[in-house]
Protein backbone atom coordinates (compact mmCIF):
# COMPACT_ATOMS: atom_id res chain seq x y z
CA UNK A 1 0.00 0.00 0.00
CA UNK A 2 1.42 3.47 -0.59
CA UNK A 3 2.76 5.45 2.25
CA UNK A 4 -0.18 8.09 0.81
CA UNK A 5 -3.03 5.77 2.01
CA UNK A 6 -2.26 5.05 5.46
CA UNK A 7 -3.36 6.85 8.29
CA UNK A 8 -1.09 9.23 9.52
CA UNK A 9 -1.54 9.74 13.36
CA UNK A 10 -0.01 12.69 15.55
CA UNK A 11 -0.51 12.25 18.61
CA UNK A 12 1.14 15.63 20.22
CA UNK A 13 -0.38 19.11 22.09
CA UNK A 14 -0.31 22.46 20.66
CA UNK A 15 1.86 24.24 23.06
CA UNK A 16 4.89 21.46 22.80
CA UNK A 17 7.45 23.07 21.02
CA UNK A 18 8.89 19.22 19.81
CA UNK A 19 5.68 19.07 18.20
CA UNK A 20 5.59 21.99 16.32
CA UNK A 21 8.69 20.88 14.31
CA UNK A 22 6.40 17.87 12.86
CA UNK A 23 3.64 20.05 12.56
CA UNK A 24 6.03 22.78 10.03
CA UNK A 25 7.16 19.72 8.59
CA UNK A 26 4.05 17.86 7.51
CA UNK A 27 2.43 21.04 6.18
CA UNK A 28 5.85 22.75 4.50
CA UNK A 29 5.74 19.10 2.86
CA UNK A 30 2.00 19.23 1.69
CA UNK A 31 1.37 15.95 3.93
CA UNK A 32 -2.28 15.72 5.68
CA UNK A 33 -2.05 14.16 8.59
CA UNK A 34 -4.60 13.47 11.36
CA UNK A 35 -4.06 14.79 15.38
CA UNK A 36 -4.98 13.23 18.36
CA UNK A 37 -4.76 15.56 20.90
CA UNK A 38 -3.42 14.77 24.30
CA UNK A 39 -3.46 16.24 27.75
CA UNK A 40 0.32 18.16 28.79
CA UNK A 41 0.38 15.63 31.83
CA UNK A 42 0.20 11.93 32.14
CA UNK A 43 -1.80 10.00 32.24
CA UNK A 44 -2.37 9.45 28.14
CA UNK A 45 -4.80 6.15 27.53
CA UNK A 46 -4.68 7.09 24.01
CA UNK A 47 -0.91 6.26 23.79
CA UNK A 48 -1.51 2.95 26.13
CA UNK A 49 -3.80 1.58 24.38
CA UNK A 50 -1.32 1.28 20.99
CA UNK A 51 0.75 -0.44 23.61
CA UNK A 52 3.20 2.20 23.65
CA UNK A 53 5.14 3.34 26.57
CA UNK A 54 7.27 6.18 26.02
CA UNK A 55 5.84 9.27 27.94
CA UNK A 56 7.03 11.93 25.65
CA UNK A 57 5.29 14.39 23.11
CA UNK A 58 5.24 13.75 20.05
CA UNK A 59 4.68 10.39 18.84
CA UNK A 60 3.82 9.84 15.03
CA UNK A 61 2.20 6.36 13.76
CA UNK A 62 2.47 5.89 9.99
CA UNK A 63 -0.08 3.07 9.37
CA UNK A 64 0.80 0.42 12.14
CA UNK A 65 4.37 1.63 12.25
CA UNK A 66 4.45 3.96 15.71
CA UNK A 67 7.74 6.51 15.70
CA UNK A 68 9.47 7.94 18.35
CA UNK A 69 11.08 11.08 18.93
CA UNK A 70 11.50 13.66 16.60
CA UNK A 71 15.12 13.14 15.63
CA UNK A 72 13.71 10.12 13.96
CA UNK A 73 10.52 11.26 13.11
CA UNK A 74 11.78 13.60 10.68
CA UNK A 75 13.87 11.42 9.13
CA UNK A 76 11.57 9.06 8.46
CA UNK A 77 9.02 11.54 6.86
CA UNK A 78 11.83 12.24 5.01
CA UNK A 79 12.78 8.33 3.48
CA UNK A 80 8.71 7.87 3.36
CA UNK A 81 7.46 11.08 1.32
CA UNK A 82 10.27 11.33 -1.08
CA UNK A 83 9.71 14.40 -3.08
CA UNK A 84 7.38 14.91 -5.62
CA UNK A 85 5.10 17.22 -7.31
CA UNK A 86 2.43 16.66 -4.33
CA UNK A 87 4.90 16.89 -1.89
CA UNK A 88 7.57 19.12 -2.61
CA UNK A 89 10.91 18.89 -0.60
CA UNK A 90 11.61 21.59 1.74
CA UNK A 91 14.74 22.29 -0.21
CA UNK A 92 17.28 20.75 -2.39
CA UNK A 93 20.08 21.55 -0.30
CA UNK A 94 18.77 18.45 2.22
CA UNK A 95 19.75 16.93 -0.02
CA UNK A 96 23.43 17.81 -0.18
CA UNK A 97 26.19 16.60 2.37
CA UNK A 98 26.64 20.00 4.49
CA UNK A 99 22.58 19.89 4.75
CA UNK A 100 22.83 16.34 5.89
CA UNK A 101 25.50 16.27 8.10
CA UNK A 102 23.79 19.71 9.91
CA UNK A 103 20.64 17.96 10.14
CA UNK A 104 21.01 14.44 11.49
CA UNK A 105 24.91 15.04 13.27
CA UNK A 106 25.48 18.46 14.20
CA UNK A 107 22.59 20.70 14.80
CA UNK A 108 20.04 18.19 16.29
CA UNK A 109 22.78 16.90 19.04
CA UNK A 110 23.68 20.96 19.73
CA UNK A 111 19.38 21.74 20.07
CA UNK A 112 18.38 18.50 21.44
CA UNK A 113 20.60 16.32 23.79
CA UNK A 114 20.96 16.77 26.94
CA UNK A 115 22.27 19.68 28.44
CA UNK A 116 21.98 21.65 24.89
CA UNK A 117 19.65 24.20 23.71
CA UNK A 118 16.11 23.06 24.51
CA UNK A 119 17.31 21.64 27.75
CA UNK A 120 18.77 25.49 29.05
CA UNK A 121 15.28 26.93 27.26
CA UNK A 122 12.80 24.82 30.08
CA UNK A 123 14.96 27.08 32.77
CA UNK A 124 14.25 30.30 30.89
CA UNK A 125 10.17 29.56 31.37
CA UNK A 126 9.12 32.66 32.36
CA UNK A 127 8.07 33.04 35.90
CA UNK A 128 4.26 33.37 35.73
CA UNK A 129 4.02 31.41 32.19
CA UNK A 130 0.32 29.83 32.92
CA UNK A 131 0.75 25.93 34.17
CA UNK A 132 4.53 25.62 34.92
CA UNK A 133 4.02 26.17 38.61
CA UNK A 134 0.97 23.85 38.90
CA UNK A 135 2.54 20.76 41.38
CA UNK A 136 0.56 18.76 38.99
CA UNK A 137 2.53 19.86 35.93
CA UNK A 138 5.82 20.17 38.38
CA UNK A 139 5.05 16.38 39.87
CA UNK A 140 4.48 15.06 36.24
CA UNK A 141 8.11 16.42 35.10
CA UNK A 142 9.89 15.35 38.09
CA UNK A 143 8.40 12.03 37.27
CA UNK A 144 9.94 12.40 33.73
CA UNK A 145 13.67 13.41 35.21
CA UNK A 146 13.48 10.05 37.47
CA UNK A 147 13.01 11.50 40.23
CA UNK A 148 10.12 10.68 42.78
CA UNK A 149 6.92 12.99 42.11
CA UNK A 150 7.19 14.92 45.41
CA UNK A 151 11.05 15.90 45.07
CA UNK A 152 11.71 19.25 45.13
CA UNK A 153 11.51 20.29 41.73
CA UNK A 154 13.71 21.15 39.34
CA UNK A 155 11.76 23.50 37.16
CA UNK A 156 9.86 25.18 40.10
CA UNK A 157 9.70 29.05 39.85
CA UNK A 158 12.72 29.39 42.23
CA UNK A 159 15.32 26.11 40.61
CA UNK A 160 14.35 28.35 37.23
CA UNK A 161 15.28 31.81 38.46
CA UNK A 162 18.34 29.96 40.24
CA UNK A 163 19.47 28.78 36.69
CA UNK A 164 18.32 31.53 34.50
CA UNK A 165 21.86 33.68 34.20
CA UNK A 166 23.59 30.19 32.83
CA UNK A 167 20.90 29.45 30.77
CA UNK A 168 21.07 32.77 29.23
CA UNK A 169 24.66 32.71 28.80
CA UNK A 170 24.19 29.41 26.39
CA UNK A 171 21.20 30.60 24.34
CA UNK A 172 22.60 34.24 24.05
CA UNK A 173 26.22 32.21 22.76
CA UNK A 174 24.12 30.00 20.51
CA UNK A 175 22.27 33.28 19.25
CA UNK A 176 26.00 34.59 17.98
CA UNK A 177 26.79 32.09 16.75
CA UNK A 178 23.87 31.59 14.14
CA UNK A 179 24.10 35.48 13.55
CA UNK A 180 27.57 35.71 13.03
CA UNK A 181 28.13 32.51 10.60
CA UNK A 182 25.74 30.91 9.10
CA UNK A 183 23.01 33.51 8.72
CA UNK A 184 25.43 36.04 7.93
CA UNK A 185 26.40 34.03 4.76
CA UNK A 186 29.67 35.39 4.31
CA UNK A 187 28.86 39.04 4.78
CA UNK A 188 26.06 38.72 2.11
CA UNK A 189 22.96 37.52 4.34
CA UNK A 190 21.10 34.51 4.07
CA UNK A 191 17.02 33.61 4.27
CA UNK A 192 17.94 30.53 5.43
CA UNK A 193 20.75 28.72 7.10
CA UNK A 194 21.80 27.12 4.37
CA UNK A 195 21.67 29.56 1.88
CA UNK A 196 18.13 27.71 -0.07
CA UNK A 197 15.40 29.54 -1.60
CA UNK A 198 13.51 27.63 0.95
CA UNK A 199 13.83 25.98 4.50
CA UNK A 200 15.48 22.41 5.13
CA UNK A 201 15.24 20.40 7.66
CA UNK A 202 18.29 22.06 9.08
CA UNK A 203 16.15 25.46 9.62
CA UNK A 204 12.95 23.74 11.34
CA UNK A 205 16.35 21.91 13.69
CA UNK A 206 17.55 25.09 15.15
CA UNK A 207 14.75 27.39 14.47
CA UNK A 208 12.13 25.51 16.96
CA UNK A 209 13.96 26.72 19.77
CA UNK A 210 14.40 30.08 19.34
CA UNK A 211 10.75 30.68 18.00
CA UNK A 212 9.83 28.58 21.24
CA UNK A 213 11.54 31.31 23.71
CA UNK A 214 10.94 34.39 21.82
CA UNK A 215 6.68 32.91 21.63
CA UNK A 216 6.97 32.77 25.66
CA UNK A 217 8.60 36.37 25.89
CA UNK A 218 11.40 34.28 27.84
CA UNK A 219 14.24 36.44 25.82
CA UNK A 220 15.59 39.93 27.34
CA UNK A 221 14.56 42.56 24.65
CA UNK A 222 17.14 44.87 24.98
CA UNK A 223 20.34 42.40 24.98
CA UNK A 224 18.29 39.46 23.03
CA UNK A 225 15.46 40.87 20.99
CA UNK A 226 15.84 42.19 17.40
CA UNK A 227 17.96 44.98 17.66
CA UNK A 228 20.52 42.86 19.03
CA UNK A 229 19.84 39.99 16.78
CA UNK A 230 18.09 41.33 13.33
CA UNK A 231 19.68 38.39 11.41
CA UNK A 232 17.98 35.86 13.67
CA UNK A 233 14.95 37.65 14.09
CA UNK A 234 14.46 37.98 10.58
CA UNK A 235 15.12 34.52 10.13
CA UNK A 236 12.54 33.15 12.61
CA UNK A 237 9.69 35.76 11.27
CA UNK A 238 10.42 34.43 7.49
CA UNK A 239 9.78 30.35 9.46
CA UNK A 240 6.91 31.79 10.80
CA UNK A 241 5.42 33.32 8.02
CA UNK A 242 5.83 30.34 5.75
CA UNK A 243 5.09 27.68 8.54
CA UNK A 244 1.49 29.80 8.71
CA UNK A 245 1.28 30.07 5.40
CA UNK A 246 1.70 26.38 4.80
CA UNK A 247 -0.38 25.23 7.75
CA UNK A 248 -3.49 27.08 5.73
CA UNK A 249 -2.45 25.54 2.32
CA UNK A 250 -2.47 22.04 3.49
CA UNK A 251 -5.75 22.71 5.88
CA UNK A 252 -6.58 21.87 9.17
CA UNK A 253 -5.45 18.38 10.70
CA UNK A 254 -8.26 15.91 10.81
CA UNK A 255 -8.79 15.16 14.40
CA UNK A 256 -9.40 11.78 15.89
CA UNK A 257 -10.30 10.29 19.67
CA UNK A 258 -8.20 8.34 21.20
CA UNK A 259 -9.96 5.08 19.98
CA UNK A 260 -10.65 6.33 16.58
CA UNK A 261 -6.91 6.84 15.84
CA UNK A 262 -6.22 3.29 17.55
CA UNK A 263 -8.98 2.07 15.17
CA UNK A 264 -7.08 3.12 12.43
CA UNK A 265 -3.72 2.46 13.39
CA UNK A 266 -4.58 -1.68 14.17
CA UNK A 267 -6.24 -1.81 11.09
CA UNK A 268 -3.82 -0.80 8.83
CA UNK A 269 -0.60 -1.86 7.40
CA UNK A 270 2.84 -1.44 8.23
CA UNK A 271 4.32 1.85 6.16
CA UNK A 272 7.97 -0.10 6.31
CA UNK A 273 8.82 -3.58 5.40
CA UNK A 274 10.34 -5.59 8.49
CA UNK A 275 13.95 -4.94 8.72
CA UNK A 276 16.41 -7.48 10.49
CA UNK A 277 19.34 -6.80 13.12
CA UNK A 278 22.35 -5.84 12.08
CA UNK A 279 24.37 -8.80 14.00
CA UNK A 280 27.72 -6.78 13.87
CA UNK A 281 26.46 -3.96 16.02
CA UNK A 282 28.62 -3.46 18.89
CA UNK A 283 25.26 -3.07 21.41
CA UNK A 284 23.71 -6.35 19.50
CA UNK A 285 27.29 -8.24 20.07
CA UNK A 286 27.78 -6.75 24.06
CA UNK A 287 24.09 -7.56 24.49
CA UNK A 288 23.69 -10.79 22.29
CA UNK A 289 20.44 -9.71 20.97
CA UNK A 290 18.60 -11.54 18.31
CA UNK A 291 15.36 -11.06 16.08
CA UNK A 292 12.36 -11.74 17.93
CA UNK A 293 14.29 -11.59 21.74
CA UNK A 294 12.11 -9.72 24.51
CA UNK A 295 13.77 -6.57 25.25
CA UNK A 296 13.33 -3.45 26.90
CA UNK A 297 13.65 0.30 25.14
CA UNK A 298 13.05 3.81 26.48
CA UNK A 299 14.94 6.78 26.05
CA UNK A 300 17.71 8.42 28.51
CA UNK A 301 17.76 11.78 29.11
CA UNK A 302 14.60 11.92 30.14
CA UNK A 303 10.85 9.78 30.52
CA UNK A 304 13.71 6.58 30.71
CA UNK A 305 11.17 5.12 33.93
CA UNK A 306 8.77 4.32 30.82
CA UNK A 307 9.94 1.60 29.13
CA UNK A 308 8.95 -0.12 26.04
CA UNK A 309 8.52 -4.22 26.18
CA UNK A 310 8.49 -5.71 23.13
CA UNK A 311 10.36 -8.21 20.29
CA UNK A 312 13.28 -6.83 18.53
CA UNK A 313 12.02 -6.53 15.22
CA UNK A 314 15.47 -4.48 13.78
CA UNK A 315 18.41 -2.60 14.75
CA UNK A 316 20.63 -0.87 13.15
CA UNK A 317 22.79 2.58 13.89
CA UNK A 318 19.99 4.68 13.43
CA UNK A 319 17.04 2.87 15.16
CA UNK A 320 15.74 0.42 17.52
CA UNK A 321 12.11 -1.41 16.43
CA UNK A 322 10.24 -3.60 18.67
CA UNK A 323 6.78 -5.23 18.31
CA UNK A 324 4.93 -3.95 21.11
CA UNK A 325 1.14 -5.43 22.11
CA UNK A 326 -1.78 -2.88 21.85
CA UNK A 327 -5.26 -3.37 22.98
CA UNK A 328 -6.66 -4.67 19.87
CA UNK A 329 -2.99 -5.90 17.97
CA UNK A 330 0.36 -4.93 17.52
CA UNK A 331 2.47 -2.07 16.31
CA UNK A 332 6.02 -1.83 15.46
CA UNK A 333 7.90 0.67 17.65
CA UNK A 334 10.49 2.80 16.37
CA UNK A 335 13.28 4.66 17.97
CA UNK A 336 16.17 6.32 17.53
CA UNK A 337 19.27 4.40 18.28
CA UNK A 338 21.19 7.60 19.47
CA UNK A 339 19.29 8.89 22.84
CA UNK A 340 17.69 5.75 23.69
CA UNK A 341 18.96 2.35 25.23
CA UNK A 342 17.82 -1.62 24.37
CA UNK A 343 18.06 -4.29 26.20
CA UNK A 344 17.11 -8.35 26.55
CA UNK A 345 14.07 -8.26 29.02
CA UNK A 346 15.61 -10.75 31.04
CA UNK A 347 12.16 -11.05 33.23
CA UNK A 348 9.81 -11.19 30.77
CA UNK A 349 12.31 -13.87 28.54
CA UNK A 350 12.66 -16.35 32.37
CA UNK A 351 8.36 -16.12 32.27
CA UNK A 352 8.18 -17.58 29.17
N1 LIG B 1 13.95 14.27 22.03
C1 LIG B 1 12.52 14.28 22.07
C2 LIG B 1 12.06 15.31 23.11
C3 LIG B 1 10.56 15.38 23.24
C4 LIG B 1 10.13 16.18 24.47
O1 LIG B 1 10.90 16.42 25.41
N2 LIG B 1 8.87 16.59 24.44
C5 LIG B 1 8.28 17.28 25.57
C6 LIG B 1 7.15 18.16 25.09
S1 LIG B 1 7.72 19.48 24.08
C7 LIG B 1 7.63 16.28 26.49
O2 LIG B 1 7.39 15.17 26.09
N3 LIG B 1 7.32 16.69 27.70
C8 LIG B 1 6.74 15.79 28.65
C9 LIG B 1 5.38 15.31 28.27
O3 LIG B 1 4.66 16.02 27.57
O4 LIG B 1 5.01 14.24 28.74
C10 LIG B 1 11.97 14.57 20.69
O5 LIG B 1 12.74 15.05 19.84
O6 LIG B 1 10.81 14.23 20.39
Amino acid sequence: MATEDLPIVLYHYVHSPYARRVVWYLNLRKIPYTECLQPPILPRPDVAQLGVAYRRIPLLAIGRDVYLDTRLILQKLEALFPASEAHPSLAAASDNAEGRALHSGLLSAWTNDAGGLFWNGVFLMPADLPGTNDPKFLADRAEMMGLPRDAPSPISREARAARRPEALCEVAEAMHLLESTLLAGGGNGRNWLLGTERPTLVDIEAVFVFVWLAAMGALPKDTMGPAAFPRLYGWMGRFIKMAEAAEKENGAAKSASGDEAAKAIFGSAFAEAEGSVDGSNPIVVAEGLKKGDLVKVWPTDSGSGHKESGKLVSMSLKEIVVEVQGKEGSVRVHAPRHGFKVKKDVEASSNL
